[in-house]
């Protein structure tokens, strides 16, 4: 089957990352897809270099009509409410491709009963594709690669504990992570942050009052911050399975923190209205509904961090080294979860194929 993916980054990495991640998935399932996106740099800055081939390519968001034209796709996939450009509608009108509209990740519960509908308004043949939480959306994206990833790291993971905690830090501007970073100072273990460069490594040097530049480090009291530039979607993979605690942002970020089985905490991507908290209580009342009732353990103070994480409530008081074995315990429950759900690019191929005949 032939893709065309069609991604507009509007800010950040996380319409890119979420494009790649696909993209990759269909080419592994057999697939033959074109990524066309208006910000190649982005793109590349997360890809690996084998991810483009005679199989993948990426290419300029409007494209020249020669090079849309040299291979007429079955599936047209909008990512994130992208307008196509002028040239290329057209010429999905003439062609009759399927469209998909891929839209942004939510465990509301409305998702379900929209996913898979038709959206006919542009195209005659265009859906709404949600990934989601539950069984009855488009899933998630995770490949075999990362659960190997996940479970090898935890097999490795040693017992007694590392004698310093490893964690990773990609934020917004957040000033929750000063809170964070006491408590952290107050555990008995010291920690070692990397902490990324751009948005979380201006955060940090603003709390901090200091300006660490990539490649930099410094240790303050039981606290060591590794200033470290992006790495490569699959390196990024890597250091979220080897940590302790991933403190994550947008996303894509939260997909593959959820996956590795660590404890994590989310910073949700801002939106008006508060629609962002809904967002993330309902993800947290979707593992409430869903995981075990015997193995929620630590799940009401979790909800609280996030919260809290997220400028919405106060830090619950508990001790951080007494919770910490419950989170992990925890933080597997989750990872089962949502290796249960559909593989996202599996049920879009299953979809097409539904809605091609
Ligand atoms: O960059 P983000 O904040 O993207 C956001 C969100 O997706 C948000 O929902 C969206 O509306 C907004 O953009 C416009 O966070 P996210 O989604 O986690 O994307 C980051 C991507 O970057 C992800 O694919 C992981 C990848 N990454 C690397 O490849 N290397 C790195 O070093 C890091 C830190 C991340």
């Amino acid at each position: 089957m032939n893709f065309d993916i069609y991604c507009s980054v509007i800010d950040n990495y996380g319409d890119a990352g979420v494009s790649l991640r696909l993209s990759r998935e269909l080419k592994r399932l057999g697939a033959k897809v074109r990524l066309f996106c208006d910000d190649l740099n982005v793109l590349r800055t997360i890809a690996v270099v084998d991810d483009e081939d005679a199989t993948l390519r990426f290419l300029p968001f409007c494209a020249e009509e020669s090079i849309l034209q040299q291979q007429r796709p079955d599936v047209v996939v909008a990512a994130f409410a992208c307008h196509l450009p002028a040239l290329t509608a057209k010429l999905i009108n003439a062609q009759g491709c399927l469209v998909l509209y891929l839209d942004y990740l939510s465990a509301e519960n409305w998702v379900e009963s929209f996913h898979g509908l038709p959206a006919p308004a542009e195209f005659a043949r265009g859906y709404y594709f949600y990934p989601g939480f539950t069984k009855r959306t488009g899933g998630l994206l995770f490949e075999p690669r990362l659960r190997q990833l996940a479970q090898s790291a935890a097999q490795a993971q040693q017992q007694p504990l590392p004698a310093v905690r490893q964690l990773t830090l990609f934020s917004y501007a957040n000033p929750a992570v000063a809170e964070l970073l006491t408590i952290l100072e107050g555990s008995v273990r010291p920690s070692a942050i990397t902490v990324f460069g751009g948005k979380p490594l201006d955060n940090v040097n603003a709390i901090l009052g200091m300006t660490l530049q990539p490649s930099d480090s410094c240790t303050l009291g039981k606290l060591t911050f590794k200033a470290q530039g992006m790495v490569s979607q699959d390196d990024y993979d890597a250091l979220l399975c080897q940590s302790e605690l991933n403190l994550v942002r947008g996303e894509d970020s939260i997909v593959r923190a959820l996956c590795c089985g660590r404890p994590c905490l989310w910073q949700i991507y801002p939106q008006t209205q508060d629609a962002h908290i809904a967002k993330l209580q309902a993800l947290l009342d979707c593992f409430k509904r869903e995981l075990p009732s015997e193995k929620q353990a630590g799940l009401a103070e979790l909800n609280a961090m996030m919260l809290s994480y997220n400028g919405r409530a106060k830090w619950p008081q508990f001790n951080f080294d007494d919770f910490e074995p419950i989170w992990r315990k925890l933080a597997l429950q989750v990872q089962n979860y949502i290796f249960s759900l559909p593989n996202l690019a599996e049920s879009m191929l299953n979809f097409c194929r539904m809605n091609m005949a």
